[in-house]
């Protein structure tokens, strides 16, 4: 596994579930220093810092690209997979596109979390569910081109109301033509979810390829009352190699938050 630390690019959406929030480079320098394996950011488009900077950060700290998230696409633009306006929902397809591409040069994979959106009054839950079934398989099969995943993250109730459960995305993944899309954990939104997060994982685990590491309270883990001991031997046990994200608000400060994640990922997983 890769302990892995969120960045936000967007200091707009301060507040929001992110641990660092300072410049690209000094983000990054801070998470190889307190000895990060990988950064995941959160930018407002495909793009991050100057030209070249965040490759050359990368090279210099030996620190990986774990994932790029895309949900700016509806915080900043409105932009959804499932919206009713056929051209809102073209725009969030062309969105994610740009968003694979920009991970893709990193090996990163690209995250559908919020840009998934819900169905409503003007839109069926059927019809959203056709929606979203489309967007992944198009966004699917390009990841695949692109040689990485797309990752799909079930949110809480208040999130969406298309898939809470990950075992429910479990069965939508089975049912899709495409190979190119896994799950995202989010032990926050599990945490509120489901009635074991431990039971989800192990009979989920042929799709998992992302986890977001935070307490009940979305807090960095250590802060909150998620008995986080067995849901690491599971990840254990099931074999899981990918990255342990720390997608939590930077409480009580960003490197205060920092420092909490990286002790908390050592003591579980080292
Ligand atoms: C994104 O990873 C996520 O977990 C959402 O709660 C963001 O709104
Ligand atoms: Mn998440």
């Amino acid at each position: 596994m890769k302990s892995c630390i969120t960045i936000s690019l967007v200091p707009s959406l301060k507040g929001g579930p992110w641990i660092l929030w300072d410049s690209l480079e000094k983000s990054v320098k801070e998470s190889a220093r307190l000895g990060f394996d990988a950064i995941e950011l959160f930018t407002d488009g495909p793009q991050a810092g100057e030209k070249n900077e965040l490759r050359n950060l990368l090279n210099e700290t030996g620190l990986a690209l774990g994932a790029v998230g895309t949900g700016a696409g509806k915080v900043l633009n409105g932009l959804t997979l499932t919206h009713p306006d056929q051209n809102i929902r073209a725009k969030a397809i062309s969105f994610v596109r740009e968003m694979i591409d920009f991970g893709a040069l990193f090996n990163a994979p690209a995250i559908i979390g919020s840009m998934q959106g819900s169905y409503s009054e003007s839109t069926s839950k059927q019809d959203a569910l056709n929606y979203l079934t489309d967007a992944l398989e198009e966004l699917g099969d390009h990841a695949n081109t692109q040689g990485v995943s797309l990752i799909y993250e079930p949110l809480n109730r208040y999130e969406t109301n298309l898939f809470n459960l990950y075992l429910d995305a479990c069965e939508f993944i089975d049912q899709l033509s495409t190979n190119g899309v896994s799950l995202l954990a989010d032990l926050f939104h599990m945490n509120i979810e489901e009635d074991s997060i431990s039971d989800s994982l192990q009979k989920g685990a042929r799709h998992l390829g992302h986890v977001h590491f935070a307490d009940s309270n979305r807090k960095p883990v250590g802060n909150g009352h998620t008995n986080m001991a067995p849901i690491a031997t599971t990840l254990q046990e099931i074999g899981y190699d990918g990255c342990v994200s720390a997608e939590a608000f930077a409480w009580p400060d960003p490197l205060t938050a920092a420092k909490t994640t990286i002790d908390s990922y050592r003591k579980f997983f080292s």
